[in-house]
């Protein structure tokens, strides 16, 4: 799969000009695409980066890039990012990463936000093996286990539990993160709206209809994918 999320990485390359400024999000197919740019010298130079991530920054200034911090820019040429799995209408799931407050902020900037990643991820429609992840403030996270128990019967909410360390994951913004396992995901159209309305949710890893367009690439090649 390392080899074909390099290949998306590298199809990806063809959609960023000089000027643009480019967001990137988490994880290896990303670290591919940023290995792209630092071999592009002269586009490199000339455009600005924007990260929901801590690695991929760090890739980033270890290259020398110009890059911004997500509370200096509020639009984005571009956003590039991996995930989990994501159907043919092009909603994905970005639960693995934790980050997703941050990805889904920077992918509602951008005037294109464009999913990158390999074939094994694209799916007719979602489905269960991987949890809807929400971020909750510390204080919540009884409360919202409950109501989410109550709104939806068969659904196991689990807090992430750090595997480094005894206690729970604390992400970047100071919040828990609670893996919601559905035994079958509700209607999907209205999901978020549904666990926003339970206070104490910050943000959710399903990125409902925000995709506009996918790069796949599969033992035959790359398909793009625009809605
Ligand atoms: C999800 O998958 C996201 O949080 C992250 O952006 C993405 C990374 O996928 P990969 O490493 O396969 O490119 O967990």
């Amino acid at each position: 799969m390392e080899d074909l999320k390099q290949v998306a990485a590298k199809a990806a390359m063809d959609f960023i000009k000089p000027g643009n400024i480019i967001g990137l999000g988490a994880g290896s197919t990303i670290a591919h695409l940023v290995n792209f740019l630092k071999e592009d010298v002269t586009l490199a130079r000339h455009i600005t980066t924007v990260t929901s991530s801590f690695n991929t920054r760090q890739l980033l200034l270890e290259h020398g890039f110009h890059t911004k911090d997500i509370s200096e820019v509020s639009r984005l040429d571009i956003y590039f990012d991996g995930c989990d799995q994501f159907d043919h209408q092009l909603n994905a799931l970005k639960s693995g990463g934790g980050i997703h407050t941050r990805e889904k902020l920077l992918a509602a900037m951008a005037d294109k936000f464009i999913l990158v990643g390999d074939g094994g991820k694209y799916v007719n429609q979602l489905y269960t093996t991987f949890p809807v992840v929400i971020e909750v403030i510390p204080e919540a996270v009884l409360f919202v286990q409950q109501q989410l128990k109550k709104i939806f019967s068969l659904a196991n909410p689990v807090t992430r539990m750090s595997n480094k360390k005894d206690g729970a994951v604390i992400t970047e913004n100071g919040n828990l993160l609670i893996d919601i396992w559905f035994r079958s995901f509700p209607p999907l159209d209205n999901l978020n709206e549904r666990l926003k309305q339970i206070p104490g949710i910050l943000e959710t890893s399903l990125f409902y209809n925000m995709a506009h367009a996918a790069i796949i690439a599969g033992k035959t090649g790359v398909e793009i994918i625009r809605k």
